[in-house]
């Protein structure tokens, strides 16, 4: 690929992770691997040890035979795969090495082929190289990273479906009809009198209409991206004593923060992760929020209010047996000015049910419905459709203490998130930050093209736009200007010119 720096050392790491494994494989690839190969890795021929000449051996084939150290004593009894450019990953010449785990074995091993003349590897070099050397395209590149850092079964399931480049047709497509729009109007402006643009801005009008909605479509995918990717941050707040810390062992199924009857138990943020069906949460804990002189338990209220900030869901807990609160109606202020800021959705818990419910499902929801007027009230802004928002804040009625109704809450967050939608195998979805980020900017640059055309602007006004769009999703792929793909349309269109 054009455009970069070609890397032209040889670079080597152990492949597999740092356990006891039963096999461990280490990875050399670049112009030196054979000469590595050649210096350390020895077969046996009638009963003497021999050195391979890979010069001499077809690529993809596998050696048994050991590795000696500088002085030829046998380091480990291994097999050898012999790869040769440019049918590899990273399109150089490469050896693998299965070793028989060990971490001290596998080390050792590692400290040879370094000394025989390989660097170690930076983390993900090796696919750095694959990309560099133009055997995949960056979005793929991305792709591989997220497989090696998925999270859960439905992030890795999307990376891989990455791998296949199924965003990296789609965008190809719309690239590919950008460039011949552009070629159109520059060719229609240097030749008047052969090529005119009569009824082209409803045909560009129309076909931009189309690739919006598909930039749209990936777009859309990106928040699930994410939240798949990363987990879904799921902060639990509420007064002291709420049961908060309750809810977060309940739903991690172990005991892991401290609950006791007395308010103000819990100081600091405790997070922990836990898997719902293939989606991770993040749960977080924290400090119940009220006003207090303790400097430390101030602290973890701060922090407490921070996390709000970070929330993609906030489960609001609230206590049955005790009348709302001065304090409940603050927190649910706060909450409601974080969503309307961050978008996070937030779930009411109504916890305690087990007791003698003072506070029913009822007065939780007229709180909520208040808080939003409150809310809209405080900011002199009343919208429609903020009352349609007041529904968006559900009420569960639970007894963590009982375990009764945390199922209910699960399934919430399941169908909050990602309603029906998970199962759609043919779905491409947008996890990585930087394709998001050049998806709307081709999109800004499309909607600029729709205004030009609206506004009867001149066409040479719609290529910048065009163009910008091109770039914008090329830099997706790892590429800006193609250039044969540039010159091969242009002459389509100025053939004979
Ligand atoms: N009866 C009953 N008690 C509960 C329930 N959930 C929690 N509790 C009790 O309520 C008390 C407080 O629980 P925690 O989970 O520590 O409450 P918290 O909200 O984390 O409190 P702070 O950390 O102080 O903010 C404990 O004695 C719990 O056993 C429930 O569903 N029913
Ligand atoms: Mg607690």
């Amino acid at each position: 690929m054009s455009g970069y720096v070609m890397e032209n050392d040889t670079i080597a790491a152990i492949s597999t992770g740092l356990t006891a494994a039963g096999i461990s494989v280490i990875r050399v690839s670049g112009p030196d691997a054979f000469c590595v190969a050649e210096k350390i890795f020895r077969v046996k021929n009638q009963g003497k040890l021999q050195k391979l000449s890979i010069a001499g051996v077809d690529s993809h084939t596998v050696h048994y035979g050991y590795i000696v150290g500088e002085d030829e004593t046998i380091l480990d009894e291994v097999m050898m795969l012999v790869l040769k450019a440019p049918r590899t990953f990273t399109r150089e010449d490469t050896i693998e090495i299965d070793c028989h785990g060990g971490i001290v074995v596998t080390r050792r091993i590692l400290r040879r082929v370094l000394e025989a003349g390989a660097r170690p590897a930076e983390p993900g070099e090796f696919t750095k190289r694959a990309f560099l050397n133009g055997r995949i395209d960056l979005s793929q590149a991305e792709a591989v990273i997220d497989v090696i850092n998925s999270k859960n079964e439905l992030a890795l399931k999307n990376s891989v479906k990455q791998l296949n480049g199924r965003v990296q047709t789609e965008i190809v497509e719309i690239r590919e009809k950008l460039l011949r729009q552009v070629a159109r109007i520059e060719a229609a402006l240097d030749d008047p009198e052969h090529m005119n643009l009569d009824g082209y801005s409803d045909e560009l009008l129309s076909e931009n209409a189309g690739h919006l909605s598909k930039i749209k479509a990936l777009l859309a995918t990106a928040d699930r991206g994410r939240l798949l990717k990363e987990g879904i941050r799921t902060v639990i707040v509420g007064k002291p004593n709420a049961g908060k810390s309750s809810l977060m062992n309940a739903l991690l199924r172990y005991e892991r923060a401290i609950v006791t009857d007395i308010a103000g138990t819990t100081r600091d943020t405790l997070v922990e992760e836990v898997n719902l069906d293939g989606i991770t949460l993040q749960l977080v804990d924290t400090a119940g929020i009220r006003e207090t002189k303790d400097t430390v338990e101030q602290i973890g209220v701060d922090r407490a209010k921070q996390e709000l900030l970070q929330a993609d869901l906030i489960l609001f807990v609230t206590d049955a047996s005790v009348k709302l609160s001065t304090e409940d109606r603050d927190i649910l202020a706060e909450i409601l000015a974080t969503k309307e800021n961050s978008g996070a959705k937030v779930l009411a818990i109504l916890n305690k049910c087990d007791l003698e419910m003072v506070t029913t499902e009822e007065h939780l929801q007229n709180a909520v419905r208040n808080g939003m007027r409150n809310h809209s009230d405080a900011r002199e802004v009343l919208r429609e459709g903020d009352s349609d928002r007041v529904s968006d804040i559900e009420v569960l009625s639970v007894s963590v203490k009982e375990v009764a109704g945390i199922e209910k809450i699960e399934e919430k967050i399941k169908s909050i998130f990602f309603a029906g939608e998970l199962r759609n195998d043919d779905e491409v979805i947008i996890t990585a930050e930087r394709h998001r980020s050049l998806l709307s900017q081709a999109e800004e640059s499309l909607r600029k093209v729709q205004d030009s055309v609206e506004m009867g602007m001149p066409e040479d006004f719609y290529t910048i736009d065009l163009m910008a769009a091109y770039v914008s999703l090329g830099q997706i792929l790892g590429e800006e200007l193609d250039e044969d793909l540039v010159d091969c349309i242009f002459r389509e269109f100025c053939m004979g010119k």
